[in-house]
C-alpha cells in the first residue's frame, strides 16, 4: 500500500484542530504536547499502514493496561523511569551536584506512611520462614565524608516470593517497609529477609507487551531506598544484590555498577549470637552520599501519585502504582 496522506494540508489542519489551537480555553502546554504527540501517532499510521484490526487491539491492549493500572508497571518496562532518571543526571551535573551515590527509579510499588524507628529497625514480620535473615546496615554521608545525623533513610523491598506488602494482600500492613532515622554517627541498620526478584504477572498486559517485543518482565532481587536530610538533595534508589540472574538484566533498566553490593554471607556462631538469631545470615553494607543543596524543592522526593501518600486524594493514590 502507498497511501500517505499526512502531509497533506487537510490532515494537519486537521490536527490542529483536534488539539484545540482555534479554542481559547484550555492549557498551551497541553495543547503543544498533544498536538506533537497526535502528530507522532498520525505519521506512524501513514508509515506502518496500521490497519483498523492493529488500531483497535492497541485501543483494547490501553484499555487493559489502565483497568489493572499497570502503566505503572509497563513505564519501566519501557525505560521511561531510567530516562527520566539519565535526564534528571544531566540537569545535576549541569548544576554541579555531583559525587553521590547515583539515583535509580522508583518503581510502582512504594506505599506511604511506614513505622519510623531510630538508628534499628526490624522490618520483617517474622513469618515468612523462607526468607533468609538479611542485616542491612550503612553509614549517611556528605560528599566530604561528613556523617549525616537524622537523615530519614526509607526502605521496602519484597518478600522470599517477590510480593511486596499492600500488593500482596497475604503480608501483614507495612511488612518490609520502614524509616529509619540515622544515628549520630550517620548510621542505620535493618534487620530484615532477603528479597527474591519481582516478576511481571504472567498473562498480564503489561507482560503482553513485553512478549510482543521477545522480552521478559524480570527484576533482580533488589531494595528500594528514599534518603533525605536538610541540606541536601532528596535521593531515590535502590540496591541490586550481585549474583542475581537478572543483576544486568532488568526489565526495568535500574541497576547501576555502583549500587551492585554483594550480600555476604555469615555462619560465625559467634557474630549469629551476637544478633540473636539461630542460624547462618546474610549481611549487606550499602553507604550512602548525599550532594548538598540550598533549594528546598530538591530536598523532598518529587509529586507522584504514590499508595497512601495522600489520604484526601484516594481516587488517585493508585495512579502511579500497579495491581499485581
Ligand atoms: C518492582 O518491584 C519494581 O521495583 C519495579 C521498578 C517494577 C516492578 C516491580
Ligand atoms: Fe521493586
Amino acid at each position: 500500500m502507498t497511501v500517505k496522506i499526512f502531509d497533506t494540508p487537510e490532515v494537519q489542519d486537521f490536527l490542529k484542530t483536534v488539539s484545540g489551537f482555534d479554542q481559547s480555553g484550555g492549557d498551551e502546554r497541553a495543547k503543544q504536547i498533544m498536538h506533537r504527540l497526535l502528530s507522532d501517532l498520525y505519521k506512524l499510521i501513514d508509515d506502518f499502514d496500521v490497519t483498523p484490526e492493529e488500531y483497535w487491539s492497541a485501543v483494547s491492549l490501553l484499555n487493559a493496561l489502565g483497568g489493572q493500572t499497570q502503566f505503572g508497571l509497563l513505564s519501566p518496562g519501557l525505560g521511561f523511569d531510567h530516562y527520566l532518571d539519565m535526564r534528571q543526571d544531566a540537569i545535576d551535573a549541569e548544576a554541579r551536584r555531583v559525587g553521590g551515590t547515583p539515583r535509580t527509579i522508583e518503581g510502582p510499588l512504594y506505599v506511604a506512611g511506614a513505622p519510623e524507628a531510630e538508628g534499628f529497625a526490624r522490618m520483617d514480620d517474622g513469618r515468612d520462614t523462607d526468607g533468609e535473615t538479611l542485616w542491612l546496615t550503612g553509614q549517611v554521608r556528605d560528599v566530604d565524608g561528613n556523617p549525616i545525623a537524622g537523615a530519614r533513610v526509607e526502605i521496602w523491598h519484597a518478600d522470599s516470593k517477590g510480593g511486596y506488602s499492600f500488593f500482596d494482600p497475604t503480608q501483614s500492613e507495612y511488612n518490609l517497609r520502614r524509616t529509619i532515622v540515622t544515628d549520630a554517627e550517620g548510621r542505620y541498620t535493618a534487620r530484615s529477609i532477603v528479597p527474591s526478584g519481582y516478576g511481571v504477572p504472567e498473562g498480564s498486559p503489561t507482560d503482553q507487551v513485553l512478549k510482543l517485543l521477545g522480552r521478559h518482565g524480570e527484576r533482580p532481587a533488589h531494595i528500594h531506598y528514599f534518603i533525605s536530610a536538610p541540606g541536601h538533595q532528596h535521593l531515590t534508589t535502590q540496591i541490586n544484590l550481585a549474583g542475581d540472574p537478572y543483576t544486568f538484566d532488568d526489565f526495568a533498566y535500574a541497576t547501576r555498577e555502583e549500587l551492585v553490593i554483594p550480600a555476604n554471607r555469615i555462619e560465625d556462631a559467634d557474630e549469629i549470637a551476637r544478633r540473636e538469631l539461630d542460624g547462618p545470615f546474610s549481611e549487606v553494607t550499602f553507604d550512602i552520599v548525599l550532594t548538598a543543596t540550598d533549594d528546598p524543592e530538591l530536598q523532598h522526593r518529587h509529586a507522584r501519585p504514590r499508595a497512601k501518600e495522600d489520604e484526601q486524594d484516594k481516587a488517585s493514590q493508585l495512579a502511579g502504582t500497579a495491581k499485581v
